[in-house]
């Protein structure tokens, strides 16, 4: 299977607690080699437009509230069938669905507080790499 991308995000709880060493542990260990990183804080409006396909959703200005509450490390990963496998890694949405050693299930404080986030669809890994990282900041 050919090489792919997945785009993913720590968020400001697990960066606050410091769990940002062991996620990045787990995700060396699953074979992704980290083809990107930075730490940086999103603004209200940048995490409006990262998340705008949920802008409809109850949970939209919450999330948007924490999403730019502190740090967070975004994330170009690279490996086979990258996206899928990131989706298997981290584990369902919800910390209490998360299958036992998953990132969510060791590292989620909630359903909004999940720990990371990781691309569905190439198509969204795209537009999430290109609000992150210019072309020199890809190796
Ligand atoms: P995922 O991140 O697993 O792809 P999405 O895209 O459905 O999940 O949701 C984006 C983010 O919105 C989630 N990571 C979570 O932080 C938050 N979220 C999703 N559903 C809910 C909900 N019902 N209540 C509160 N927050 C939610």
């Amino acid at each position: 299977m050919p090489l792919g991308y997945t785009f993913a995000m720590i968020k400001p709880s697990a960066c606050r607690k410091n769990h940002v060493g062991p996620i990045l542990a787990m995700i060396n260990q699953a074979d992704f080699r980290i083809s990107a990183i930075r730490s940086t804080k999103l603004t209200k409006e940048e995490a409006e437009r990262f998340y705008e396909m949920h802008r409809a959703k109850e949970f939209y200005s919450d999330l948007c509230d924490f999403m730019s509450s502190g740090p967070i490390i975004a994330l170009l990963l690279e490996k086979e069938n990258a996206i899928q496998d990131f989706r298997k890694l981290i584990g369902s949405t919800n910390p209490n669905m998360a299958e036992e050693g998953t990132i969510r299930k060791m590292f989620a404080e909630s359903l909004q507080k999940n720990a990371i986030h990781g691309s569905d669809t190439v198509e969204n890994m795209n537009r999430e790499a290109d609000f992150f990282f210019n072309q020199r900041e890809r190796y």
